[in-house]
C-alpha cells in the first residue's frame, strides 16, 4: 500500500499508518478516508499499536476544500442514501477500537487534520506543529468528532477561542492545552511516536483495549455508573496473561519499575 494515498507498514507488532499527499499537504478527501478506514481496519487485523504520521512538511490540512466546493456546487453528486458521517465511522474506529493509536504531529495539524490527532490516544507534536480550527475563515464546521473530541482535549474555553479566532497554537501552547502529551525537536516526532509505541506494546493487549475503551466512556458517564464500569472491567483483567504476567511479578522474573521511568 506504499504508493497510494495512505501507506501502511508492520513493524513487529506496530502498524505505521502515513497520511501520504504531501502536495496537497495531506488534505483529507473521500478517497484519503477510505484508505485510512482500510489502514486502520488493516491494522486492528495484524497490529497491538500503530502510529498515525503525515508523509511531507504536515501532519494533515483537513478536509480537502476543493472538493468540498465541488461537492457545494453540485459537481459531485452526494450519495443516493444517507448513511454514517463517513469520518466519524473512520476517527471511531481509531478512537474506540481494540488497540492504543499514536499520533506523531508537525507542520499544519488543522481543521479536520486535528480532528483526526484527537482521535489518537497519545499524541506527539515536534516543535513545527501548528495547530488550529479554521472552519470559520473557510464557512464551514467541524465534522469529523472535534464538537465532542477537541472540546474534551482542551475543554470549552480553548476551542471557542480556537474557532472564533481561528489562531494557531504551537507546540509549546499545543502541549499546555493537552493536544500533545510530548514535544520534540524537528524532525523527530516520528521517532518518539515509534518509541511510545513499543512501550505500549509491551502491556498486556486486554489491559489496552480497557484503558482506551473504559476510559473515555466512563468520562460520560456519572460517578456511581462509572466505579460500576470500572468494577466490571476490573473483575475481567484475569487469566491467562493476568496470571502470567502477575506471577512474573511475584516469582521476581518481572521488569522493575524503575526502568520505566524515563
Ligand atoms: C489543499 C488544502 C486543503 C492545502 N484542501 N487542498 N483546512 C484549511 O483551511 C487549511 C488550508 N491550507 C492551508 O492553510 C495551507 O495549505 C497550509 C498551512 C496547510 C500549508 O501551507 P503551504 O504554504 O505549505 O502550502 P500551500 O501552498 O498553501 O498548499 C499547497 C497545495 O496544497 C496547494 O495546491 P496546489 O495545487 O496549488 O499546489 C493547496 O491548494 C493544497 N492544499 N491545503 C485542498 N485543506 C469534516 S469538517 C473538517 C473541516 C476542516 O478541516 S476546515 C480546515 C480546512
Amino acid at each position: 500500500m506504499n504508493d497510494s494515498l495512505v501507506t501502511y507498514e508492520l513493524d513487529g507488532a506496530i502498524a505505521l499508518i502515513g497520511l501520504n499527499r504531501p502536495d496537497k499537504r495531506n488534505a483529507i478527501s473521500d478517497a484519503v478516508i477510505d484508505a485510512l478506514r482500510a489502514a486502520v481496519l488493516r491494522a486492528h487485523e495484524e497490529a497491538d499499536v500503530a502510529v498515525l504520521f503525515g508523509h511531507g512538511s504536515n501532519f494533515c490540512a483537513g478536509l480537502d476544500l476543493a472538493e468540498a466546493l465541488a461537492r457545494a456546487t453540485g459537481q459531485v453528486k452526494p450519495p443516493r442514501k444517507r448513511r454514517r458521517h463517513n469520518w466519524h465511522e473512520v476517527f471511531d474506529l481509531i478512537a474506540r477500537g481494540p488497540i492504543p493509536f499514536v499520533a506523531a504531529l508537525h507542520g499544519a495539524v488543522v481543521g479536520g487534520g486535528l480532528e483526526l490527532a484527537t482521535a489518537a490516544h497519545l499524541r506527539v507534536g515536534d516543535e513545527t506543529a501548528l495547530f488550529g480550527l479554521p472552519e470559520g475563515q473557510r464557512g464551514i464546521f467541524v465534522g469529523g468528532g472535534g464538537t465532542v473530541r477537541i472540546q474534551r482535549v482542551v475543554g470549552t474555553t480553548v476551542m471557542m477561542d480556537m474557532m472564533l479566532t481561528g489562531r494557531l497554537l504551537g507546540a509549546a501552547e499545543g502541549l499546555q492545552e493537552h493536544i500533545v502529551r510530548y514535544v520534540v525537536p524537528a524532525g523527530q516526532a516520528l521517532a518518539k511516536a515509534r518509541e511510545l509505541a513499543a512501550r505500549v506494546a509491551k502491556n498486556s493487549v486486554e489491559t489496552n483495549w480497557m484503558i482506551i475503551n473504559v476510559l473515555p466512556r466512563v468520562n460520560d458517564l456519572s460517578h456511581d455508573d462509572g466505579l460500576f464500569l470500572e468494577q466490571l472491567n476490573s473483575a475481567r483483567a484475569r487469566p491467562p496473561e493476568a496470571e502470567q504476567r502477575l506471577r512474573e511479578f511475584v516469582d521476581g522474573k518481572a521488569k522493575r519499575l524503575q526502568e520505566n521511568q524515563a
